[in-house]
Order: C-alpha cells, then structure tokens, then sequence
C-alpha cells in the first residue's frame, strides 16, 4: 500500500481557522460585518498608505492579513488544558507566552496557542489565547467543591477528534480526509450552546463569585468567546463601527496613533446578552460573546516594554473618563516621549528588528567587522520591524472588564503560578521575548556570515 499523504500542519491550521470563523459568523451575524468593515478600511489604507504597503509586503504580511484572527477560550481543569494543548499541535499551535490575570482580577491565568517559525506564521497565524479557571481562588469552599464537581462531569471532546488528535501522534500528522473530519469534529469543542448544564440558582451563585467562573462552569464546552481580525487603521474601524450598527467600546486600548505602531492596539463591542435555558426549563441570559479588532505592531525589547508600560499607565491616568478622541489626544502627549521611528527606536534598543542583506550587501563581501550600524548606513544591511504576535491582556485590561461588564477582585491579584499551568499543560511554556531575540540575532548572524567572505 503506497504511504499516506500527509498535510502540513499548516494547512490543518487554515482549513480550522476558516472554519472556525463561518461557524463563527453564523453563530454571531455581526462578526461578519465587522469583518466586512475591516476588509473594506484595510484595502482602502493599502491603495492610501503605499509605504505601508510595500513595508508589508517587505515583511511577508500582505498575503496574511485577511486571514489573520485570533480568538478565545476559557477552560475548567488541568486535563482539559492538556488534552487541548494536544489538540492544537494538531495544527501546529504550541503555547507562547504565560499570562497571570488574577493582576486584571479575574480568577484565571493564560497562554496563547499560536505557530511559532515565520513561515508558518506567514501562512496563516492564527491564535488562541486560552485561559484555565483558577477555582482555588474561589475563597467559598462550598461553591468550589460545586464547581469542581460540575466540571468533572463533562466531557469537552468529542470521541472522534480523541481519535483523530492520537492518530496525527502515531502517524506524525493526517491526510487531507482526516484533517477535513478533524476540523468538523474539533469545532464542536468551541461551539456555542444555548442550554446550560446547571440550573438557573447554580448559575447565579457562580455568577455572583466572578462572571467567569460562570461563564466557564455552565456551559458543555469552552465556547469561543471572540475573534477578532486584524485592522491596518483602527481609528478609522473605531469611527465606522456606529454606522454599520455596532456600539464599540469607549475608547481605543493601548499606545495612540503612531507613525511606527508598536505591540497591540485594540477595541470591541460588547457582549450580547443571549437567552439560555437553564436546568429545570429556567429561562435566563448569559453575556459571553463579543467582538473585537485589533492593529498590530512592532515587538518591543523589555526596554521598550518598560517604557510602554510606564507611559500606557500615565496616560491612563490622565485621561479616566475622557472620550475616545479626548483619549487619543491625553495618550499622544504622554507617548511623545517614545521615539517614532525604526532608526530611533532600533538604535536605542526599543523594538527588535530582523536583520537582511540589501541588493547591494548581496555582492559585498569583507565588510564582516564593521558595526551593523554603519553596514545600514552604507546601504548594505536593511533593518525591518519584527510584529508582535502577542498578546497584551493585562495592559488592555479595559477589553476584559467592558466585555465581562465586570467588577474587579483585587483579592485575585498577586497569585501568578506558571509552574502549576505548565503542569496542567504537560509542556513549558515557550517565552515570547525569546523568540523575538533569536530572530534577531539569528538574522544578525546570517548577515555578518555572508558578508565575511
Ligand atoms: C480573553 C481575553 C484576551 C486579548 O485579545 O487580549 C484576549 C478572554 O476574554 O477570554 O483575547
Ligand atoms: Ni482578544
């Protein structure tokens, strides 16, 4: 029997992230104008921003773009983590980066399970910030012990996608049929339901605790709560959202505008209150699901994060309560004090770069012990940005508590414990910042190897 053809798990990731984002559609119409609305502002800000768009293409990013989402989920215990780290290996997703929310006061803590080389990320890079309720947070021993007991009763994987998640192990990956069962059975892990498993006084006692652990305990599965696509302008996105019926949030998450833009900007709409039937036939409501874009930009070196965290917070502080536009005006001062360019921030340190031989640099050879510096400056070297590919949850804290409507528990805080969630995940946790460091030095390296000779 001639051998199976295996996919790449790049392609399993694609054909799940596109179905994920119909199913996605049709259980949330107005995801799908949001997306039309980001479509329609990111081609528009293409044929506007040539610069931004050879500097895309430069990066390998045009093509991703309109693909590009990432969404959410929240699970209950340590075997469900485990199974699902399992599962998105299917699709070559493994854990980067460990986030210690109870800081935003909510009673979990998180990774995002995203492709890690650059061409996988350039093919699709498609993300899952997955959080993992903290029930030993919960000081009520009563309602832990019931919550414990809820979520030891279901099961959030279907038989099939068990089967087919074993089968991608032993065989090192699936064939173009599997992946196709694969992604209609893993979708069903992330599927809304519109029944809860609890009846509708378990629901409110939870609820009373933290909307989370609600949100997390009553349902069959962990629905995805988000998906956001990624905007070239969201000032503009911000603008439109009223006219196509959306009501965003109050104000813009993150640095201002910039003319070189840096880690994450992000805004959203609220969570729609939907109609649930609780055990016993209770009818009630439960607000989970929300919408949310996003604009990426540079990674910044723990440098330039030091800085951004220091700024994001004085801004903040100035500008409580104001409007978005007053908002943007109070960030844009405060942020003058972070250089707006790639040769500022790249000499002092701000934001790593991925280093590349230009047309010139190609035929240049022993110039090997000059500083890179002045290998750019002779136009032999070219500079670009590195994209951030993570997440900023604490930093846009806002995003959590609109869309949670949530009252913050201080009492969370200060809890981080990386090692337990490694643990429940059953592999570390890759550093973020790390792999923005190895691609630079790596390109670096490889520059300075050719122009030895
Ligand atoms: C996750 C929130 C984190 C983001 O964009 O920072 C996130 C959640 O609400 O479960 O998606
Ligand atoms: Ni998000």
């Amino acid at each position: 029997m001639p051998a199976k053809t295996l996919l790449s798990t790049d392609d399993v990731r694609d054909r799940f992230s596109k179905a994920m984002s119909a199913m996605y559609q049709t259980e949330v119409p107005q995801y799908g104008t949001l997306l039309e609305l980001v479509e329609c502002v990111n081609q528009e800000t293409l044929t506007q921003q040539p610069e931004l768009h050879r500097r895309l293409e430069a990066l390998g990013e045009l093509a991703r773009i309109s693909v590009e989402r990432h969404g959410a989920i929240r699970v209950g215990t340590a075997d469900e983590l485990f199974m699902l780290r399992r599962l998105f290996a299917v699709m070559g997703m493994y854990p980067v980066g460990y986030y210690d929310l109870s800081e935003a006061g909510v009673p979990v803590h998180s990774t995002a399970f995203r492709p890690i080389k650059d061409d996988a990320l350039s093919k699709n890079p498609f993300r899952i910030f997955t959080s993992l309720l903290r029930l030993e947070l919960i000081e009520n021993e009563a309602l832990r012990q019931r919550a414990e007991a809820i979520l030891a009763t279901r099961d959030i994987f279907t038989p099939k996608v068990r089967k087919l998640i074993e089968c991608h192990e032993s065989q090192g990956g699936l064939s173009s049929e599997e992946t196709d069962q694969f992604v209609k059975e893993a979708l069903e892990t992330f599927r809304w339901h519109q029944e809860a498993t609890v009846d509708l006084d378990t629901y409110h006692a939870l609820h009373n605790e933290h909307r989370l652990i609600a949100d997390v305990v009553c349902f069959r599965g962990p629905h995805i709560n988000h998906l956001t696509p990624r905007t070239l302008d969201i000032d503009e996105v911000q603008r439109r959202m009223p006219g196509v019926g959306m009501n965003p949030k109050a104000v813009i998450e993150g640095s201002p505008w910039r003319e070189c833009p840096i880690l994450l900007r992000q805004t959203s709409f609220k969570a729609l209150e939907e109609s649930i039937r609780f055990a016993g036939d209770a009818q009630g409501t439960h607000a989970a699901r929300f919408g949310e874009i996003e604009q990426r930009g540079m990674a910044l070196t723990p440098k330039g994060r030091a800085l951004y965290d220091q700024l994001l917070n004085e801004g903040r502080k100035q500008a409580t309560g104001l409007d978005n536009d007053a908002h943007q005006t109070v960030m844009n001062s405060v942020f003058a004090a972070f250089p707006d360019s790639d040769e500022a921030m790249r000499r002092e340190g701000l934001a790593y770069f991925h280093y590349h031989l230009t047309e010139i640099g190609q035929t240049a050879k022993g110039s090997a012990d000059k500083e890179m510096e002045d290998l750019i400056a002779q136009e032999l070297v070219e500079a670009q940005p590195i994209t951030y590919e993570d997440f900023l949850p604490v930093s846009a804290a806002g995003i959590f508590q609109s869309n949670l409507g949530g009252k913050e528990n201080e009492a969370y805080a200060g809890s981080a414990n990386r090692g337990a969630f490694e643990d429940s995940l059953g592999v570390r946790i890759t550093d973020e910042l790390s792999l923005y460091a190895e691609r630079e030095s790596a390109s670096k390296a490889k520059v300075l190897a050719s122009l030895q000779g």
